[in-house]
């Protein structure tokens, strides 16, 4: 890593990043993310089940997680570093990366860690997984006002949200509400 880049590390740590450091940062990583919904949620799944058999559990998450580190600080992810994560690898809207950090913060300390906020075994099959991705980002868009453009592919993507997965007999009701 050059000196230029550290030194934006270190300022973007210690600063309150604003969306000129995100779009700079995107720029730095080369981030391309998946256009459609359906797309990132399949590789949000795809990122979720590192073992690959087929279900999501802690050990995936803990994995997964360490691609959430850009600050050299393994055992703690900040809210920043969850929100570039998921704009930059899946193309979420940064406000919806920051309601996902609030749900990971189950403690509510303020940051992620592996003792704080997933310190209790946790356990999903795949398609009950992507579903749940599917659920969040339409509670996120319910609850705003001011909807990000991405809340528009919902409805359009409806039927490819739907049919993309096997669902299992109560995720399948769950989809009933969509
Ligand atoms: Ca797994
Ligand atoms: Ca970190
Ligand atoms: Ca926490």
């Amino acid at each position: 890593m050059t000196a230029m880049l550290r030194l934006l590390l270190l300022f973007t740590t210690i600063s309150c990043v604003s969306g000129f450091y995100y779009s700079l940062w995107y720029s730095l990583y080369g981030c391309n993310p998946p256009k459609s919904l359906k797309a990132r949620v399949e590789l949000v799944g795809y990122d979720n089940d590192r073992n690959n058999d087929g279900k999501t559990d802690n050990s995936d998450f803990e994995r997964d997680l360490i691609d959430y580190n850009y600050d050299g600080d393994m055992a703690v992810i900040k809210e920043w570093e969850v929100v570039f994560h998921w704009r930059c690898r899946y193309g979420w809207d940064e406000d919806f990366g920051r309601y996902f950090f609030n749900q990971l913060d189950r403690n509510k300390d303020g940051v992620m860690t592996i003792e704080g906020d997933l310190n209790v075994p946790l356990s999903f099959p795949g398609d009950g997984f992507r579903l749940r991705q599917v659920s969040r980002f339409r509670t996120f868009c319910n609850e705003r006002n001011n909807k990000p453009k991405d809340c528009d592919k919902l409805e359009k993507e409806k039927n490819n949200l739907i049919n993309f997965g096997n669902y299992s007999t109560p995720y399948l009701a769950q989809l009933g509400t969509f």
